[in-house]
């Protein structure tokens, strides 16, 4: 499998990966090649492979360029950065990361929830800064027995829920369409679902239904108590509208793991204490990324061996 060339499109920051994938295949980082074009060019024949993540994929165009592409392997669970129309109509196999990342990003959700909540953030700043020799600490939000509403009950939504049951959380959902196998309240629209909780977390995956799900609408909803968790992806939210109601004091905080035009994180936020910010880390750990790489290079060895694929999507 020497020969086969695989384009990673993703930043080439995960050494366990790369590795990996160099010990098996012709490994290019494209983010590390200044004349795209040039290189796409000379190596359109040779590139049989992506592998993408949360942040780069694989979109119409690039696919376009790549007669011999088979196969997309992205290191994520969240296929939205890979045209899967395009890969569908040219038969390029895709295949993600789910599962192995359930816990940690379900974990990270419930670190968000009580990180704002008890202002676990602002407490550090304030042992930190030596504020605490001089005066008392304010009183912060009981996290256990808040209602959480979450949208989406698929596996990471589901984690979250048996998490939050474990405080004593009454748990509200929507979907597209209401579960027969869960004692949970389903509720058919996202303002519905915001009005009835304390805590709102996105936790369904991104497409053209559920960008902006979370809403100017929505965010009135939940109100000046409620708090909002997202663990899903940036655009699933109206991050202006979320700023204006974070700093007019409209919304009651928030935990944000994803954004919409990551790296850059709004700067009106910087400044807010009930508000926690984090680099997008919820899959973020040593033992998870070994598993997703793990599936990653799996996927590409059964694909060139002709085996059946480990975690199919397409
Ligand atoms: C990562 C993610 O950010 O799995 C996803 O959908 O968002 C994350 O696990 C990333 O893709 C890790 O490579």
């Amino acid at each position: 499998m020497e020969s086969v060339g695989v384009l990673m499109t993703c930043p080439p920051s995960y050494p366990y990966l790369i590795e990996e994938l160099e010990k098996r295949f012709s490994l290019y980082k494209f983010q590390t090649i200044s004349d795209k074009a040039q290189f796409l060019s000379s190596h359109k024949s040779v590139i049989r492979a992506i592998v993408g993540n949360a942040n780069a994929g694989a979109d119409a165009d690039l696919i376009d360029q790549l007669p011999n592409l088979g196969i997309v392997a992205s290191n994520s669970v969240g296929l939205d950065k890979i045209d899967l129309t395009k890969c569908k109509e040219r038969g390029i196999r895709v295949t993600n990361t789910p599962d192995v990342l359930t816990d940690d990003v379900a974990d990270l959700a419930i670190g968000l929830m009580l990180a704002v909540l008890r202002r676990l953030c602002e407490c550090d700043r304030y042992v930190r800064s030596g504020k605490w020799k001089k005066d008392d600490y304010q009183l912060t939000t009981k996290f256990t027995g808040k209602t959480v509403g979450i949208i989406g009950l698929g596996r990471i939504g589901m984690a979250i829920a048996k998490r939050a049951e474990a405080f004593s959380c009454p748990i509200n959902y929507y979907s597209r369409t209401e579960k027969s196998d869960v004692n949970y309240k389903y509720y058919p629209s996202v303002v519905e679902l915001a009005a009835n909780s304390h805590i709102l977390v996105v936790a369904c995956a991104l497409t053209e239904e559920t960008q902006h799900i979370v809403n100017r609408q929505v965010i009135d909803a939940l109100g000046p108590n409620g708090v909002l968790i997202n663990i899903g992806r940036g655009p699933h939210v109206d991050e202006s509208e979320l700023v204006s109601a974070l700093v007019e004091g409209r919304l009651g905080g928030a935990g944000l793991d994803v954004f919409e035009n990551e790296p850059h994180v709004p700067e009106e936020l910087f400044g807010l204490e009930n508000v926690v910010l984090l680099p997008h880390v919820g899959s973020g750990t040593v033992e998870t990324r070994k598993e997703m790489a793990d599936l990653v290079v799996g996927n590409l060895e059964a694909y060139f061996l002709n085996k059946p694929l480990l975690t199919p999507f397409v």
